[in-house]
């Protein structure tokens, strides 16, 4: 079978020759009917009757992978596509560097590499779960668009990942198939693995952040991924690449649309402070200061995502030749790390130290600096759009003690700029940083769905171009409720 084309006569759209491999076509197609009754349960709330206009990967050729039309989301066509397979491809980093490639699973790491797929498995139902609710709000239907095309992506995803768990892991592997349907985020007994996918995506500034930070870390740990020594996890996760960039772009233009109208509201009213929060609330959009704590939310939370800062799980998975770097093919060292360090922020005695560490030990933070650079490099877009209405503010990231969960710094309290505080005082002054109750209730208030073609609520501006190159007033869903 032609790799490039997608064999769409069965019930799963597929490029790696399912018609042939018996057993892993009936496992998948015992698992899709618990898929479906997932995605009714725990996504989309509504619009499952609704024509949604949506991309549908027909390929994976990076010239033209996608169709664009209106599908009713349940009848999507989730499937599983593999890049293109590299010929003579050898093991890119690790103690085996430069042996062949796994095409299977090497049994001394099967432990190790199930967990990997699992822990990203995991992740993406649970992005879908936690934007269950946020079709009722939508501020046009072009954003309603974009999140159900990024929920039906992240539902790809996880099918991507079963599919490697089926074939690949027996009996364990469709156990754990199972049970990815089976946690739930936020749920007290049953949560999802990671901590940031069991919070709440409560609202579209929300979700825009949460496009903008933590899909940005889904890049970073499938780049990394996809350097894998284990090819088909390489070749699953640089496909599943190709989709997310959308991801990051839906919330890096969602945010972009908030700051611009509001920048666009201030100037019309006359408004030069950014800090006159009541009088900018008066006008019906998202002052900066709200949308900055709300970085600082999704940031911290988005960190936490990386692990330790030291980490022996993430230098056995390198050593393996598992888990690589950011763009590991491109950088140039030896690529085996038994010897030189990287420096780590840490704690020491109290203090937010520059420590160099054992470069294995340190891959995660690594890894977070690289995502910190990327993340940087689109605040800095959002700021150019704030620069051009000439409005004294920008938006900034706070250092990496600040607020988190996981790691070193999750036994201190640290300030914005990384100073450390009691926790009497980050009591008193976490508002300072973080969305109160007030900025919570607000952000709320302007919540109200805009579903007439080529509207959008008062506190986005629209986009400058249509998905597809559509004209403005497109109906990219019709609604059949
Ligand atoms: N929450 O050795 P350490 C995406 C646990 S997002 C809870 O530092 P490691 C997406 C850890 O499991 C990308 N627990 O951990 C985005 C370990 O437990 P065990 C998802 C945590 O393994 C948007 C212990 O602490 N993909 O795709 O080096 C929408 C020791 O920690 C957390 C991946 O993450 C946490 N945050 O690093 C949709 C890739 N952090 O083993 C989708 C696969 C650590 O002692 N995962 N722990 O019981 C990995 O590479 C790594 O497992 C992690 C953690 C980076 C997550």
């Amino acid at each position: 079978m032609n790799i490039m084309n997608v064999d769409y006569d069965g019930l799963i759209p597929n490029n790696v020759d399912l018609g042939k491999d018996v057993r892993v076509k009936k496992a998948l197609e015992k698992w899709h009917p618990g898929f479906i009754d997932w995605w009714f349960d725990m996504g989309p709330e509504g619009f499952q009757a609704s024509d949604v206009y949506l991309r549908t990967a027909v390929s994976v050729d990076p010239k033209g992978w996608a169709k664009f039309d209106y599908v009713k989301m349940p009848e999507y066509k989730w499937g599983v596509l593999l890049a293109p397979q590299v010929e003579d491809r050898k093991i890119p980093f690790g103690v085996h560097k430069g042996e062949k490639a796994w095409q299977e699973v090497p049994g001394e790491y099967r432990a190790m590499l199930r967990r990997l797929i699992v822990i990203q498995g995991d992740t993406e139902p649970a992005s879908v779960e936690q934007q269950r609710y946020l079709g009722k709000t939508a501020p046009s239907l072009y954003d309603l668009r974009n999140v159900f095309q990024v929920n039906v992506e992240e539902g790809r995803h996880l099918w991507a990942m079963v599919y490697l768990l089926q074939k690949y892991f027996g009996a364990d592997g469709r156990e754990e198939a199972e049970a990815l349907l089976q946690r739930r985020s936020g749920h007290p007994d049953t949560p999802r693995m990671l901590g940031a996918f069991n919070e709440k995506t409560p609202d579209w500034l929300s979700f825009f952040m949460f496009t903008f930070f933590t899909d940005r870390d889904g890049k970073m740990q499938l780049e990394a991924l996809s350097q894998s020594g284990f090819d088909p996890l390489s070749r699953t996760t640089r496909f599943m690449l190709t989709e997310e960039a959308h991801h990051m772009f839906v919330g890096e233009t969602g945010i972009a649309r908030t700051i611009e109208r509001t920048c666009e509201a201030m100037k019309t009213a006359g408004i030069t402070d950014p800090n006159d929060k009541a009088a900018i609330r008066k006008l019906g959009v998202i002052d900066l200061p709200t949308v900055q704590k709300k970085a600082n939310l999704h940031f911290s939370l988005s960190l936490d995502l990386f692990g330790n800062e030291i980490s022996t799980n993430a230098a056995n998975a390198f050593h393996a030749g598992l888990k690589g770097r950011y763009r590991e093919d491109k950088l140039d060292d030896d690529h085996q790390l038994e010897k030189g360090t990287y420096p780590v922020l840490r704690l020491v005695d109290g203090a937010i130290v520059k420590q160099d560490t054992p470069a294995l030990s340190a891959l995660n933070m690594r890894l977070r600096d690289d995502y910190v650079a990327d993340c940087n490099a689109g605040v800095a877009r959002w700021n150019r759009v704030i620069e051009k209405y000439g409005v004294p503010f920008q938006i900034k990231l706070p250092n990496v003690a600040f607020h988190r969960h996981i790691g070193e710094f999750a036994s201190i309290h640290a300030d914005f700029d990384g100073k450390l505080l009691s926790d009497t005082e980050w009591e008193k002054r976490k508002g300072e940083w973080l969305p109160d109750d007030d900025d919570r209730q607000y952000i709320e208030s302007l919540m109200r769905s805009e579903f007439t073609p080529g509207k959008y609520a008062g506190w986005i501006s629209a986009p400058k171009v249509g998905i597809d190159n559509k004209p403005g007033d497109f109906e990219y869903v019709k609604i059949h409720e």
